[in-house]
């Protein structure tokens, strides 16, 4: 098992030490980064800093040293991203900063973008995406997003706040037939279902396959509320979109 020494970046163990209690957690946040290259733990210390020129030019510096973009996100601005998080759970920090740090995962992420969109192969199928209505939450919605369209999906997004009506409108104007939901909020969870609710009322429901995910959304939940299928990553939601339309292709 590896330990708080094995983390090379100073910023990052202080940060361990300092908000991180749950044995579980401190666990796992070593072992996340104790596994990361030096490199990839300075953007990570970047984004938990809300350092967004930083995260800016060491994303592209890493991409330039030929890292891989997957590596870039996962074990850089991703993992950043989980230390926020419990900082922000425990109000160690409170939204302003958690924006920026927000805006630096952005920042990263434009330079990953371009590469994990650009698959150059034929187009395997069109996805709607959005995050449900009442959630501003939109940077795993945008990494899913990213991933979809490097795998040869054509992806149309409607942002955050999505309502029921959007959702349909854009089935019906692109002439698609997956639409992924995210949702963040416990509050705003509910939501999905009743955006499934919408298909089924407006005689649409069996003209879809539903995906749904979001870090509160679990497979039970997603049973529960009718989806076809639920991803707990970006790259899950890959693999979850071709079965739904490979199944699509079977019914049809
Ligand atoms: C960043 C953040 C914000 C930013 C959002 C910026 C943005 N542009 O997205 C800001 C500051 C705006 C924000 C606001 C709020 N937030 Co907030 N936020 C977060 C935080 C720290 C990180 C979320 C994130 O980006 N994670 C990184 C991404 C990569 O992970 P992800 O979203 O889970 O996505 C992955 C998977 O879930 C999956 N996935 C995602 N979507 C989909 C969709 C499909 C179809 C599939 C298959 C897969 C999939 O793939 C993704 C990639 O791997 C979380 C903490 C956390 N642990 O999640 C809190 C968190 C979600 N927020 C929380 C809260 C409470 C709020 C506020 C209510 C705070 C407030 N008092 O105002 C507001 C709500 C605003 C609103 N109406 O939406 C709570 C929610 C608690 C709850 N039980 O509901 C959390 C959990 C923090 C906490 N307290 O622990 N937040």
């Amino acid at each position: 098992m590896a330990e708080l020494k094995d983390i090379a970046n100073e910023f990052i163990r202080d940060e361990v030490e300092e908000f991180i209690e749950r044995p579980d957690e401190i666990e796992r946040i070593i072992n996340l980064f104790a596994n990361a290259s030096e490199q990839m733990q300075n953007i990570s210390a970047a984004l938990i800093d809300g350092a967004h020129e930083t995260v800016d030019q060491l994303t592209s510096q890493a991409l330039a040293d030929n890292i891989e973009a997957p590596e870039v996100m996962d074990d850089g601005l991703i993992a950043g991203m989980a230390i926020v998080g419990i900082k922000f759970r425990e109000n160690f920090i409170f939204v302003p900063e958690v924006l920026a740090c927000a805006r630096a995962m952005k920042a990263g992420m434009a330079h990953i973008e371009p590469i994990l969109s650009a698959s150059g192969i034929e187009p395997v199928g069109v996805a709607i995406m959005g995050t449900v209505k009442g959630d501003l939450h939109d940077i795993g919605k945008n990494l899913c997003i990213m991933m979809l369209r490097g795998a040869g999906f054509v992806v149309h997004d409607l942002g955050v706040d999505t309502s029921e009506d959007e959702f349909i409108d854009a089935i019906e104007e692109h002439d698609a037939h997956l639409i992924g939901m995210s949702a963040l909020l416990t509050t705003t969870m509910p939501n999905m279902g009743k955006t499934i609710e919408a298909f089924i009322d407006a005689d649409l429901r069996d003209d879809v396959k539903i995906m749904v995910g979001g870090a509160p959304v679990t497979q039970e939940f997603a049973d529960d509320m009718g989806a076809d299928g639920y991803g707990k990553d970006a790259l899950d939601c890959v693999a979850k979109a071709k079965e739904l339309l490979a199944e699509r292709a079977a019914e049809a």
